[in-house]
């Protein structure tokens, strides 16, 4: 965080914190700045949203917060040791993974995390589209490096996908269910989606970014059905209710983490049960297609690798990509 931020941020906690107005002077003498420089950082809070009322024997108050997920509002929240330890916030950008893999190959530390208001060119799997509109989901990507062998990297996905939907069920009270491999859907609705893209050699990560994409607060209007098959859906669509998007960041930033480490420590076989009693069609007939193929069985659940186990005529199957047909 530079001066000027950090400063800034220390303002903002100081208004956050004080019960009615507080001078101007204050601050100054809090922070050791000058009056003047006081005023310019109250002003630039005033344009990213923060209503503050001034009053020139009184001072300052603060009578509301954008639904913002700058520095300002994680930073100081930040429940985690690692996760947003280093936190780089746009409020336009191509691709929140775009920069977080330019960055890790920079040699950004694990834990950095790179997240957006909109994103331009938000990125699915095989070169598909994220919709990405302004200020209403969490786009966001984190970079980690683990240290595991290569070929058990998809189990990152069902990792991650495993925390975001306990967060959902836990905390939000929504039904929301893991439809293999990175979809979160409410209702037969899309409401999140994960793309983990990584840089490996032969027998090692160099790194992995896991990007995801939650649509929080859009309106059920705001999505563009540029395809069918996915119905898309909201939290707010869900619950009818609006969510503070900073506050359900840094929580699944915390519980990330924690998932993030035991999954290093102990292995999937932890997340194994996690994510099939969350798992969409679990012992239900499923369609699938693979690059070559279709195919129509029952859901049986993951093996240790994390690829699905479908049975089809007393036959099992196990397959690493593809995709289930809603
Ligand atoms: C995904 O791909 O679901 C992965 C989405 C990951 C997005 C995050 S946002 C932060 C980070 N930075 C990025 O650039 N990306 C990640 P996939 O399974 O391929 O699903 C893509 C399909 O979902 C599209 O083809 C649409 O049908 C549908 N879709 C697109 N935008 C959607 C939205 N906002 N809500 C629901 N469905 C959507």
């Amino acid at each position: 965080m530079s001066n000027a931020m950090n400063t800034k941020s220390l303002i903002l906690q100081q208004l956050k914190n004080a019960t009615d107005y507080i001078s101007g002077e204050e601050i100054s003498n809090q922070l050791n700045i000058s009056r003047t420089a006081v005023w310019k950082h109250i002003q630039e809070l005033k344009k990213a949203g923060y209503n503050i009322n001034s009053y020139t024997k009184k001072g300052y108050i603060l009578t509301s917060s954008p639904d913002s997920i700058a520095n300002e509002e994680i930073t100081p929240n930040l429940k985690t040791a690692q996760f947003g330890s280093s936190y780089i916030y746009h409020h336009s950008i191509d691709s929140t993974n775009i920069s977080a893999k330019f960055l890790a190959e920079q040699g950004a530390k694990e834990g950095t995390v790179v997240s957006a208001e909109e994103q331009t060119k938000g990125k699915g799997r095989l070169g598909r589209l994220w919709q990405s509109p302004v200020g209403q989901g969490l786009y966001f990507s984190i970079i980690v490096r683990p240290q595991i062998p290569v070929y058990l990297a998809p189990q990152i996905t069902l990792v991650v996908a495993s925390v975001i939907a306990k967060v959902l069920n836990e905390k939000y009270n929504l039904h929301a269910v893991i439809k293999w491999p990175n979809d979160i859907l409410v209702d037969s609705k899309k409401l999140a989606g994960i793309l983990v893209e990584m840089s490996s050699d032969i027998d090692r990560i160099n790194y992995a970014v896991l990007g995801i994409g939650i649509n929080v607060n859009n309106p059920e209007a705001a999505f563009t059905k540029t395809d069918t098959k996915y119905q898309p859906t909201s939290m707010f669509n869900e619950l009818k209710t609006k969510i503070n998007r900073s506050e359900l960041l840094t929580t699944l930033l915390a519980e990330l983490e924690i998932a993030y480490h035991t999954f290093i420590e102990s292995g999937f076989n932890t997340f194994k049960p996690i994510w099939e009693s969350y798992a969409f069609s679990i012992n239900k007939q499923i369609q699938v297609t693979t690059a070559n193929q279709s195919l129509t069985g029952t859901l049986t659940g993951i093996d240790e690798s994390g690829a699905l186990l479908l049975e089809i005529n007393g036959e099992k199957h196990t397959i690493h990509s593809g995709e289930i047909i809603l």
